[in-house]
């Protein structure tokens, strides 16, 4: 046994994965429920997707299920998806099926990553690429790096589309919006903030304003209501399920273009 073995095989087969990520068809920034659906169904279909996640953990929200007891609910209309990622579930009442928030997470994440999604985690998003009107890849960091504020420059990945799955924060949007003189499709041309709960308005609504917001930039999951005003909902996920799968039919057809 050589150190130096364990040391290549880490190293060599990192670089690959970051050259394949060079040029993704879609670059999706948040590793939580809507990011790692709308990624699995399309690298199922042959895209060349990239999850970054700037934790050491992807599943965002997941986790911790409702005040960090284990378990998450999830409304009938979803469960296809579930089964559809092979998450074993159970029946509650009469139109709800309970989640073990631990299974849910680490069968996503497995899921999506045997089906080719390439995730880096400990990769933060700071930044885009925009080209004529125009979004067309990322700038990427060490989280580390952003952590320690330390002054270590970014690299890039180009896209044919860009995802802000980041959830409350909208990291994505914010920044993109702040940084630069654009107006987005939203009916006040800016992220216009999240708003208290109330869970079935705010289920629907995640589904209706996953979109483009800008060329080349979509939105999904919890960032919608944090881009468009929406409603937030609580430990249902449904909506973040059902807004990846909507996601992934729309890069699809943003891939073609
Ligand atoms: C890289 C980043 C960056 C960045 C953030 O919060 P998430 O789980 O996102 P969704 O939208 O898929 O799911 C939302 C759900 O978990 C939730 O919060 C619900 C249902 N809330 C309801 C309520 O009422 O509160 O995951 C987002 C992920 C996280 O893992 C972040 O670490 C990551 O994105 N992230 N990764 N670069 N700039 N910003």
């Amino acid at each position: 046994m050589r150190e130096i073995d364990i040391t290549r095989g880490i190293v060599e087969n990192h670089v690959k994965s970051l050259e394949k990520a060079y040029e993704s068809d879609v670059v999706i920034v948040g590793g939580g429920p809507s990011g790692l659906v709308a990624g699995g169904y399309l690298a199922k279909k042959g895209y060349n997707i990239t999850i970054l996640e700037k934790r050491l953990a992807p599943g965002g929200g997941i986790w911790g299920g409702g005040m960090g007891y284990k378990f998450v609910i999830i409304q009938d209309e979803a469960k296809g998806v579930l089964d559809d990622f092979n998450i074993p579930s159970t029946p509650y009442k009469d139109s709800y099926h309970v989640v073990d928030s631990i299974t849910f997470a680490s069968g996503l994440i497995f899921e999506a990553t045997k089906r080719g999604v390439n995730i880096f985690n400990l990769t933060v998003c700071e930044d885009l690429l925009v080209r004529d009107g125009r979004v067309v890849g990322v700038v990427v960091n060490n989280s580390l790096t952003q952590l320690n504020q330390l002054p270590v420059d970014p690299i890039t990945f180009e896209a044919k589309a860009v995802v802000d799955a980041t959830g409350h924060d909208h990291d994505v949007v914010r920044v993109f919006s702040r940084k630069n003189d654009v107006t987005l499709n939203t009916p006040t041309g800016k992220p216009m903030g999240e708003r208290s709960m109330f869970a079935e308005t705010a289920e629907k609504a995640v589904v209706t304003n996953t979109k483009e917001v800008y060329p080349g930039l979509f939105v999904c999951g919890m960032s919608t209501a944090a881009v468009y005003g929406g409603f937030r909902m609580g430990p249902i996920f449904g909506g973040m399920l059902l807004s990846g799968k909507k996601l992934a039919g729309l890069l699809e057809d943003a891939c073609k273009r």
